[in-house]
């Protein structure tokens, strides 16, 4: 049995794995960077251990050191999170060889998966839906040439080493196809070590709609039913939800069928989860299966109040699963906003800096996941996404005010955050009657007119803070007219 787990990454997931594995009264492990030092999963944990540098590869992706540390600490198991280790078939490979516990899949499934040429033959081989593509990397230009005619331009490039949108390029015309071919290529080979390419059909308006899975070592696998991910931008999700707002019960059918066809066919053990694209018609295709818990996972908790991180350790501990398929049930609507520290009106830069004042929103069916407070210094070396913010509600619509509610209670100064996007997305018509697809902010967002907006709102905000002041304070005759002088004037 699990009496003390490594968790082998930062930030809020790193506090999130450690609250269960607290309420299941497992011990815990952090590490941390130096530029970490005073990062609050640090403190979380029982214990914390440096593990390098600040640059990832000096810390949180260091495979030896990590498991050097887990073993000193004296730790059975190794929670990789995601991003960083958590999809590593090598690290888990090490982590069994060091005779730890990996909480994830198997290596095998890892690095099936992990192929994303491998994962479409074994769908195809399971009868599940594939966008039509080439089956094996592209040999040369002539061969590309070929495969584009027969599928028909717009076709989109992949890397097959890699998911997640890197090394991707859209073809739309053949004339195009060398130049796009060589940089996918090539960025395939920088992002993975894998220069392997291939082509699908380019779907131009779907919907991203993924799958949760479950499955533990007997043989017993079960699906937690769908998230939509459509809203996004240049592949960084902004909102995702559960159930999807426009799934229909057929629909949800295949799809969770499809899911746990693969599921059982790779093996698979832990949480997966299982993508594809929807187009308008209502017809689905396979993408590809994260073999990790995802960043969204706390949707699917909402509606089924499973703790999927504490099912995770279960498994890892042999037990089988606690529910059957027909014990899991969706009860209202979901809707999870992620806070980066971007600025929204210059093109989503990086916003580094102090958090000189910071408030979450509180209250019931409100939940904030996060790793930051008050003079935090947000660091230049990991991912940009500070919190995220879940909500749920009786039904959708209940969701997306309550949503509304909570950005507007959610006060983080200091840095530049994307909460304002989130209350744009949450406003907007097509959002709130599910017309929308992945190219949604591409569409929607403006970004001259949303500069515009958010000055405005800054001086309106400002204006009612004078105001209120000036009604709660005794300001002498004077002054009152200095502060009058303010009304007529123009900011732009
Ligand atoms: C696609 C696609 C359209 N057609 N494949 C993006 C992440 C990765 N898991 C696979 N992704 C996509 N694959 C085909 N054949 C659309 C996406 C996609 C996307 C593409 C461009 C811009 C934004 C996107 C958001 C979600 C999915």
């Amino acid at each position: 049995m699990i009496e003390k787990i490594l968790v082998a990454n930062r930030g809020e997931i790193a506090r999130r794995i450690v609250r269960t594995a607290k309420q299941m009264g497992i011990k815990t492990v952090a590490i941390y960077s130096v530029s970490d030092e005073q990062a609050l999963h640090r403190f979380d944990a029982d214990e914390s251990y440096l593990a390098g540098e600040s640059p990832s590869s000096e810390s949180y992706l260091k495979q030896e050191k990590i498991i050097e540390i887990a073993l000193i600490a004296g730790c059975q198991a190794i929670h990789p999170g995601y991003g960083f280790l958590s999809e590593n078939a090598a690290f888990a490979e090490k982590v069994e060889s060091a005779g730890l516990l990996f909480i994830g899949p198997s290596v095998e499934s890892i690095r099936t998966m992990g192929d994303k040429l491998a994962a479409k033959q074994l769908a195809k081989a399971n009868g599940i839906p594939l966008l039509p593509g080439s089956e094996i990397p592209i040999a040369d230009l002539k061969k590309a040439k070929e495969m584009a005619q027969f599928i028909g331009y717009p076709i989109l490039l992949k890397a097959a080493g890699g998911g997640g949108g890197k090394g991707m390029r859209i073809v739309k015309q053949e004339g195009e196809l060398d130049q796009l071919l060589r940089m996918a290529s090539s960025e395939a080979h920088q992002s993975f070590g894998d220069d392997r390419v291939f082509v699908e059909k380019y779907l131009e308006n779907p919907k991203h709609i993924e799958i949760q899975v479950m499955a533990d070592q007997h043989g017993n696998a079960v699906h937690i039913f769908e998230r939509d991910c459509s809203i996004q931008r240049r592949h960084q999700k902004v909102i995702e939800e559960s159930p999807a707002p426009t799934m229909d019960l057929d629909l949800r059918q295949k799809m969770t069928d499809a899911a746990l066809k693969l599921t059982k066919a790779c093996n698979y053990r832990g949480a997966g989860t299982i993508e594809f694209l929807v187009d308008q018609t209502g017809q689905f295709f396979f993408l590809e299966m994260n073999t990790r818990l995802q960043v969204e996972h706390p949707v699917t908790e909402a509606i089924s109040g499973i703790d999927l991180v504490r099912w995770q350790i279960d498994i890892a501990n042999g037990k089988p699963l606690p529910l059957t398929q027909d014990q899991i049930t969706i009860k209202g609507h979901s809707i999870e906003l992620r806070v980066y520290a971007e600025d929204t009106t210059n093109n989503f830069s990086p916003s580094l800096g102090k958090i000189i004042h910071y408030d979450e929103p509180v209250g019931q069916h409100i939940r904030v996941d996060s790793a930051v407070a008050k003079d935090f210094d947000v660091p230049i070396y990991y991912d940009p996404m500070l919190a995220k913010l879940i909500v749920w509600g009786e039904d959708r619509s209940d969701a997306i005010n309550r949503l509304k509610q909570a950005i507007a209670q959610y006060h983080i100064l200091g840095i530049d955050t994307t909460l304002p996007l989130g209350l744009f997305v949450a406003n907007h018509p097509d959002f709130e009657n599910g017309h929308y697809s992945t190219h949604f902010i591409q569409t929607h967002f403006d970004s001259a007119a949303w500069h515009q907006s958010i000055r405005e709102s800054a001086l309106i905000a400002s204006l009612v803070a004078a105001a209120k002041r000036r009604a709660t304070m005794h300001i002498p005759q004077e002054n009152r007219e200095l502060s009058d002088h303010w009304k007529g004037r123009k900011f732009s």
